[in-house]
């Protein structure tokens, strides 16, 4: 009986994953969002590596070839064959790469100098002075993304780990080249959050857009987002295209949809450049779940670095040094859990948010930080328990929403992410809960983009790969 539930869920999974393969990488919803994510992609990678490895490659790589100079991996990189009709904010908004072209001279990592220099297109010089692969140079990283549209902002980088765990599964001569490609790119992407983007000067990354946090309209952001004015004519000369796919009701409100137009536009008309964002831009957050993944990818780094010849040490240095900057900077002892920090006022948001949670994942997290995060994740504010996922924000709050996108409902990355963090600590029992609890969740509600954090009811894109691909490693 078990074994044929599992067998229709993994059928199900194929069918979504192959739906979505549209031949050189897989969009996230043929529906919502039909062109390449950056964090969708190494989490569909991830489930990817189970059953179709070269897809998982290619799906990798077609992300990578249109890095940018400086480092940065874009967070929607535009499919060509997409009507712009299709998706806003499309290629014409963010108007890369002619835009990024002012990025690309300021040099790697907000460095001075020419991007079309031979030299490494990292600031550590981790990858450059290791023995083993060298960084590709600028040029290279440039030469592989001249035509394609992309935006000018990023994602969390869990690509890193998304990489290790493709090459874990099927550890042979293809994925070893793989990675020594995959390797320098991966270094650059990590030198760019780690220089240009340590705005706050704490060792932390910070994130100019909520877009960029993965998590659009979490409460996180609110208190900073207060700041951004709302110029309503922004909204009538664009029209909004989510919310005509999507439930009016389960997406951003139009205020907070006004702040993101501004937003992107403020940092695209600076040409991307993060030369003196504290002086003139008005959304600089720490968020703790893109700075433990940070840490995350430096220790998938390492474990890469074994493998294609290059420097593990330098990588385990830098993720401790991350976890301890958020352990510093972000944690709240009274709230038993991490916070956003505003960067412009220097105050941690009230808010009880799931990226607040999410640093369970570094395994060197301090053994308090643990337990109080763990003590969390079981309290009525999360409520994780074997019928129910933990939801993207705190159940108790008065403003909780079971059905706004990433103001209530349940999400699969974030919940995957949990899971291995509890194993990481021996929480084993905890993690299998959790782990029942997601698997019942997919068989009776789909690979839903997210869940309707009551009831459990599958809501935004039917067919969303990562909810496909993460349930799949689930299934192990
Ligand atoms: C958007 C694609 C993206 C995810 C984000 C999620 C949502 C909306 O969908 O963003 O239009 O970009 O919030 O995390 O990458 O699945």
């Amino acid at each position: 009986m078990a074994d044929h539930r599992e067998d229709l869920l993994q059928a199900r999974i194929r069918e979504v994953l192959d739906a979505n393969w549209t031949g050189t990488h897989t969009v996230p919803s043929r529906t919502l969002y039909p062109h390449q994510w950056s964090w969708d992609a190494a989490f569909i990678s991830i489930g990817l590596a189970r059953i179709a490895p070269d897809r998982a490659w290619r799906d990798l790589r077609s992300l990578f070839l249109a890095q940018w100079p400086d480092g940065r991996v874009p967070h929607i990189v535009f499919d060509p064959g997409v009507a712009e009709r299709d998706y806003f904010p499309g290629p014409t908004f963010w108007a890369a790469p002619a835009r990024a072209g002012a990025a690309a001279t300021a040099g790697p990592a907000g460095t001075t100098g020419p991007a079309t220099t031979s030299g490494p297109a990292t600031t550590s010089g981790t990858a450059a002075s290791a023995p083993g692969p060298r960084a590709p140079t600028a040029a290279e990283i440039r030469s592989g993304s001249p035509t394609t549209g992309s935006t000018g902002i990023v994602q969390p980088p869990v690509h890193a780990l998304g990489a290790w765990e493709v090459y874990r599964r099927t550890p042979d001569e293809t994925g070893a080249a793989q990675l020594r490609w995959l390797y320098p790119r991966l270094v650059a992407q990590q030198d760019y959050l780690s220089g240009a983007r340590d705005v706050g000067g704490g060792g932390l990354a910070s994130i100019v857009h909520p877009w960029e946090s993965g998590l659009d309209n979490s409460p996180a952001w609110d208190t900073a987002l207060a700041a951004v004015p709302v110029v309503a004519d922004l909204l009538r000369r664009h029209r909004r295209r989510d919310n005509q796919v999507g439930l009016v009701d389960h997406r951003p409100t139009d205020d907070d949809y006004a702040r993101y137009l501004a937003l992107a536009a403020a940092y695209r008309d600076g040409d991307y450049q993060d030369t003196h964002l504290a002086d003139r831009h008005l959304f600089l957050v720490e968020c703790p779940a893109f700075n433990a993944l940070r840490g995350v990818a430096e220790l998938a780094l390492a474990r890469i670095a074994e493998v294609v010849g290059g420097d593990p040490t330098g990588h385990r240095t830098r993720a401790a040094a991350i976890t301890r900057a958020l352990v510093d900077r972000l944690y709240d002892a009274r709230t038993g859990m991490f916070h956003a920090l505003d960067v412009r006022t220097g105050r941690l948001s009230p808010a009880r948010c799931v990226n607040g949670l999410v640093p369970l994942v570094l395994p060197d997290l301090p053994g308090r930080q643990v337990t109080e995060l763990v003590a969390t994740l079981r309290s009525s504010r999360f409520g994780l328990t074997s019928t129910s996922a933990v939801p993207s924000y705190d159940r108790t709050a008065a403003d909780f929403d079971p059905v706004r996108y990433w103001r209530g409902p349940v999400w699969l990355n974030m919940n995957w992410l949990l899971w291995r963090g509890l194993r990481s600590h021996g929480r084993d029992e905890l993690a299998a809960t959790l782990r029942g609890t997601l698997l019942d969740l997919v068989r009776r509600s789909g690979c839903h983009e997210y869940f309707h954090a009551d009831t459990g009811a599958g809501i935004g894109a039917p067919a969303f790969s990562w909810t496909a691909a993460l349930t799949l490693d689930l299934l192990g």
